[in-house]
């Protein structure tokens, strides 16, 4: 089974709608300097709501070859939700992928996996894919039990969805403690969770679903350091911030897999 590799660069609250084109046409230089285009892997743009639209202009009226995401979905439908965005208005916006469940969400904002479970629903109706985020804190890796604190996660965020649907998603694992700290997860734990995300998944489902499943690693991922994780049977792909702030650096990563 191959998997398509994808790389995702989440800006989080950083850049305005200006600053945004300069930032997606600087990576599109860069890339298209070294040929870039897509083929052998997916580099998915996840800028803030309000730059979606100028990105998404961007992308579309140049040709560049760059997937769009969001940060994050509300789990209504419409109505009364005063600073909510929905699935509907996301994928109008020719969205395909959103991130649901980061860690921020989960730590500053208090999202649960029932509610990240509820936001992923909303996105595959929607017909857009989520990234669905897992991953541990420090004090859980210091205990120990992070592989089964996370697959808790895994079951928690997956329940009620079909072999089908989760095939065709992305669960992005991220160690909560390598977040925009400079720490990175060697090699070998990022390998550890993630095959023990995708043995959760076969036993869950099967194997061919666990076969498609992607699985990103996301922790301070550079380009001095993507090559070593990313050469892991079972990562995927980077779930990239802080370096996706940088063209040149979160270029150098795409490009990893070219
Ligand atoms: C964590 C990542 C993207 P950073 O997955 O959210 O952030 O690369 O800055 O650690």
């Amino acid at each position: 089974m191959t998997r398509k590799p994808i790389m995702a660069g989440n800006w989080k609250m950083n850049l305005n709608h200006v600053e945004a084109t300069g930032m997606v046409q600087k990576l599109a230089w860069t890339l298209a300097d070294k040929e870039y285009d897509g083929s052998k892997s997916e580099c998915v743009v996840v800028p803030p709501f309000t730059d979606l639209r100028t990105v998404q202009t961007l992308i579309d009226g140049e040709r560049m070859p760059f997937i769009l995401g969001a940060q994050n979905v509300s789990e209504h439908d419409s109505g009364a939700h005063t600073g909510e965005i929905s699935a509907d208005m996301l994928a109008k916006l020719q969205v395909t992928y959103v991130v649901v469940g980061h860690s921020e969400r989960r730590q500053f904002h208090g999202e649960t996996d029932e509610l990240i479970n509820t936001k992923a629903k909303k996105v595959i109706a929607a017909g857009m894919t989520p990234i669905i985020c897992v991953g541990e804190g420090l004090d859980i890796r210091k205990e120990g039990t992070h592989v089964e604190y996370t697959l808790n996660q895994v079951r928690g965020t997956l329940a009620g969805l079909t072999a089908e649907q989760v095939a065709g998603l992305v669960i992005a694992y991220e160690p909560v403690w390598a977040i925009g700290t400079g720490e990175v997860a060697t090699p070998a734990d990022a390998q550890e969770v993630c095959g023990a995300i995708r043995a959760e998944v076969a036993a869950l489902y099967d194997q061919p679903t666990a076969d498609a499943v992607r699985i990103q690693y996301g922790g301070s991922v550079k380009s001095g350091n993507v090559a070593q994780i990313m050469a892991q049977p079972d990562v995927d792909g980077a779930l990239v911030g802080g370096a996706s702030l940088q063209p040149e650096e979160f270029a150098a990563i795409v490009r990893f897999y070219d």
